[in-house]
C-alpha cells in the first residue's frame, strides 16, 4: 500500500455498548452486551471509521478494550503522527507498529480506518483498494450453547430457515456429543461445524474422536488457546479438519501451523492478526499451500462487519465465515446500512466509497459510554 497518509486532522476514541438481541454463551463467558471501541480519523476533512475487536475482559485473548485504548493513545496515534509528519505510506506505519509487541487488535482498529479513509480519499469502495472484486459475500451463523439441546436444535431450525450457508455451534467440555446428534438428527445434511474455543486438552482425545462421526466441516481451536503442537498431535488421530482461531496472530503462526500439520484450515480474524493488511497476507499463503480460510466474526457492530465483508471479496475466500445478518445480534446497530440476507443467503457488499456504511450521529451518542479525542 503506497498511498501517503496525508496530515491527520484529528483522533478520537468512542465507546460503545450495544445489547445483544440474545445472550450468546461460549466456552469462556456468557455476553449480553457488545463493547466495542471505535476510533475515528479525520484527515483533508475526511472521516473514517475502524474498530477494535477486543472485549471488555481478557477470556478470548489477553487484549481488552482498555488495553487498546492505552496502546492507541500511548503508542499507536503518536507513531501515526509522526508517520503523517513524515510523509509514510501506510506500509511504512505498519513497520514502525512492528516496535509494539502484539496488540494486534488495537493496531487493526487503526490500520483499518487509514485503509478506509485511503479508500474514501481515492473515492473507491474498499474491496477495489485492496485488489477485492465485487461479489456476494456467503453468510455463516454463530450459535452459542443453549441450555438445552431442544433450543439448539430451535436456533439450527431458524438458521437453515434464513438461509445460512454454513452453521456453527459452539460446545464446551460437557455441552458437546448431546448436543451435535441432536442437531445431525433432524439435519443431516446441511453444513455444520463446531467451536470449543480451547476447551479441550489431549487428555480430552477419546471425546474429541467421537466427533468424527458427525460429519463436522472442522472443529475450530479444541485445544489451548496458544497452541500449536499438541494440535497437530490430534489432527494425526482423528478424520474432522481442525481449524485454528486462537493460536493464530500472525503469518509466522501459519507457516508453523503448516509444517506441523496443526490444521487443515485457518480462521482469518482481521481483528486478531492485525487488520486487513495481514489477513490479506496471510490469505495469500493458506491460498499457496492448500489451507483452507475463511472470515471469523467477533459480534461486531456494523463498522468491524464491514471490513469483514470487503476481506471477503479477495481471491480464497470460498468458505462461508462468520458473517451473519445485523439482526442476529443488534435491535438497532450504529451504522448504515445493516447487513441483511438476501434470499439466497448471500450478503452485498456496502455500497459506497470506503466501507460503504456510515455511522448514525444519534445512535452513537445514544450507545456512547467513553469518549476521548487524542489529537
Ligand atoms: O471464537 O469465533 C469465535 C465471538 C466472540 C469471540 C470469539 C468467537 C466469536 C464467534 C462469533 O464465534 C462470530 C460472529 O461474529 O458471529
Ligand atoms: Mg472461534
Amino acid at each position: 500500500m503506497n498511498l501517503k497518509i496525508g496530515k491527520i486532522e484529528s483522533v478520537e476514541i468512542y465507546m460503545v455498548k450495544l445489547p445483544l438481541v440474545n445472550p450468546f454463551e461460549t466456552s469462556f463467558s456468557v455476553e449480553t452486551h457488545k463493547e466495542a471501541l471505535l476510533v475515528k480519523i479525520i484527515s483533508s476533512g475526511i472521516t473514517c471509521w475502524g474498530e477494535c475487536v477486543a472485549s471488555p475482559a481478557p477470556y478470548y485473548s489477553y487484549e481488552t478494550n482498555e488495553t487498546a485504548y492505552h496502546i492507541i493513545k500511548d503508542f499507536l496515534v503518536p507513531l501515526l503522527q509522526t508517520a503523517s509528519a513524515k510523509g509514510f505510506s501506510l506500509a511504512g506505519l505498519q513497520k514502525s507498529f512492528l516496535r509494539i509487541r502484539g496488540h494486534n487488535m488495537a493496531k487493526a482498529a487503526v490500520e483499518n480506518a487509514l485503509l478506509d479513509l485511503l479508500a474514501r480519499k481515492e473515492s473507491v469502495p474498499l474491496y477495489e483498494l485492496i485488489g477485492g472484486r465485487a461479489r456476494k459475500i456467503m453468510s455463516g451463523i454463530s450459535i452459542g450453547i443453549k441450555e438445552t439441546p431442544r433450543a439448539l436444535i430451535e436456533a439450527v431450525h431458524k438458521a437453515v430457515e434464513s438461509r445460512y450457508h454454513r452453521i456453527k455451534m459452539k460446545i464446551k467440555r460437557g455441552k458437546d456429543i448431546e448436543y451435535m446428534e441432536a442437531v445431525r438428527e433432524v439435519f443431516p445434511q446441511i453444513d455444520l461445524m463446531v467451536d470449543a474455543n480451547s476447551d479441550y486438552t489431549m487428555a480430552d482425545i477419546e471425546t474429541i474422536k467421537k466427533f468424527d462421526k458427525f460429519d463436522l466441516m472442522m472443529i475450530e481451536q479444541p485445544l489451548e488457546h496458544d497452541d500449536i503442537y499438541f494440535h497437530s498431535l490430534l489432527q494425526k488421530e482423528i478424520k474432522t479438519p481442525i481449524c485454528l482461531d486462537e493460536s493464530i496472530k500472525n503469518l509466522k503462526d501459519v507457516e508453523a501451523a503448516l509444517r506441523m500439520r496443526s490444521c487443515r484450515v485457518i480462521n482469518i480474524k482481521q481483528g486478531r492478526v492485525g487488520g486487513i493488511l495481514n489477513a490479506s497476507a496471510i490469505r495469500q499463503f493458506c491460498c499457496a499451500n492448500d489451507l483452507g480460510i475463511w472470515s471469523g466474526g467477533m459480534l461486531e457492530t456494523g463498522i468491524g462487519r464491514a471490513f469483514n465483508i470487503h476481506l471477503q471479496t479477495l481471491p480464497g475466500f470460498v468458505l462461508p465465515g462468520d458473517t451473519s445478518e445485523t439482526c442476529r445480534y443488534f435491535e438497532e446497530d450504529i451504522v448504515d446500512k445493516p447487513v441483511v440476507l438476501e434470499p439466497d443467503g448471500f450478503i452485498e457488499i456496502p455500497k459506497g466509497e470506503g466501507t460503504g456504511v456510515q455511522v448514525v450521529p444519534e445512535r452513537l451518542e445514544r450507545n456512547k459510554v467513553f469518549y476521548e479525542k487524542l489529537t
